[in-house]
């Protein structure tokens, strides 16, 4: 081997054994084996011999090529678990720690209250169904009992759509899936159907513009309003407590006859009378009653055959009462001071 070439060999060496990092090894690999290293540099210098001292010159260029790129992926070797090992070394995590606790979003309340008063009634023998907040006013009124022209039209401050064809509102409550239902099913039904409502309405603590409502609907060939009486105050009882009274009052709702106020005794006073009840000792929860003949006849069912009651009851008053919430605003303004409070609540 000539002497350039054994400078070249001991310079290569020596400055590979001192390596120790990554970035060193690409440079020395640049410098003595890459395109432009100091191995190809020689290589080229063949042209400059004799012709009968190239082949073993070329020989000897090709045998050092090998040794450096064996020293070298050696090294590297050595160099990568180096690195490797005091990496683990300065990242390797205690075990043992306890881990924080992640930040996780909650259901909001509402969603909770509905789940709440679907599990009561799904366990009475109900299954939950639910329909469409953008509807034809032909299900949201006219198939309820309340054509066109019709005053007790104007009790529900509709939200009306725009459409040249056909009347279309943003649904006033979920009694349209009263309809919807029976349209799909023949007897015996028993639904309970939640949902989000909208009317233009006055914004005060007990009203908002959007909420939510839950229908229930039962029809068979011998229901009676007993069957009503008692599935209301089961799940009065229920939700706000065995030891809780029931109350029924005539009222007036166009699609059922007859037609009631369900009311349960105050649990803020015991009936005493105080601010919750306005000194009544009586709150009131919904509205049922009997569905109306025209409406059994309007979804095909035949009246003197069938019976069946309904009910609609709005799910934010729910859960002002058992909450003792009080003004509905708070459930839609997104603080988490309040929606955090149901954690614990629902627990
Ligand atoms: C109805 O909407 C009838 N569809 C209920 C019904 C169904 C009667 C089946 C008979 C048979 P009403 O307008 O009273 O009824 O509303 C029912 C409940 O929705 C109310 O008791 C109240 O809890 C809730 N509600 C009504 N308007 C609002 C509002 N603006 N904000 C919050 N809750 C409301």
């Amino acid at each position: 081997m000539s002497d350039d070439l054994e400078r070249l060999k001991r310079e290569a060496s020596e400055r590979l054994e001192r390596i120790t990092s990554e970035d060193d090894l690409a440079d020395w690999h640049r410098d003595f084996l890459g395109r432009q290293g100091q191995i190809t540099s020689a290589m080229k210098g063949i042209s400059q011999l004799p012709a009968e001292e190239r082949p073993a010159f070329g020989q000897a260029v090709n045998a050092l090529r090998n040794e450096l790129q064996e020293a070298f992926d050696n090294r590297q070797d050595q160099v990568l678990a180096a690195s490797l090992q005091s990496r683990l070394q300065q990242e390797s995590v205690d075990v043992t720690l306890p881990g924080r606790t992640p930040l996780a979003g909650t259901l909001h309340p509402v969603t909770r209250m509905i789940r709440e008063i679907t599990r009561v009634f799904g366990l009475m023998g109900f299954q939950t169904v639910e329909g469409p907040e953008v509807e034809d006013a032909y299900y949201a009124f006219d198939a309820l009992n309340i054509p066109q022209d019709h005053p007790a039209r104007d009790v529900w401050d509709t939200i009306f759509i725009e459409s040249e064809q056909r009347e279309i509102v943003l649904r006033p409550h979920t009694s349209p899936m009263q309809i919807r239902t029976m349209e799909q099913v023949e007897p015996p039904v028993r639904v309970v159907v939640p949902g989000r409502c909208y009317r233009y309405e006055a914004l005060d603590a007990t009203h908002e513009w959007h909420f939510h409502q839950i229908e229930g609907l039962a029809v068979d060939t011998s229901i009676t309003m007993t069957d009503l009486k008692g599935t209301l105050a089961e799940f009065a009882r229920q939700i706000f407590g065995q030891e809780r009274k029931v109350r029924f009052r005539c009222d007036y709702f166009p699609f059922v006859e007859p037609g009631v106020d369900f009311a349960i005794d105050c649990m803020f006073c015991e009936g005493k009378g105080c601010r919750v009840c306005s000194g009544t000792g009586w709150i009131e929860l919904l509205g049922a009653g009997m569905v109306h003949p025209n409406v059994l006849r309007h979804v095909g069912y035949d009246p003197d055959v069938y019976t069946g009651w309904a009910f609609g009851m709005g799910i934010e008053r729910i859960a002002m009462l058992k909450y003792g919430i009080e003004d509905i605003r708070h459930f839609y303004q997104g603080d988490v001071r309040f929606l955090s409070q149901f954690n614990r609540v629902f627990a």
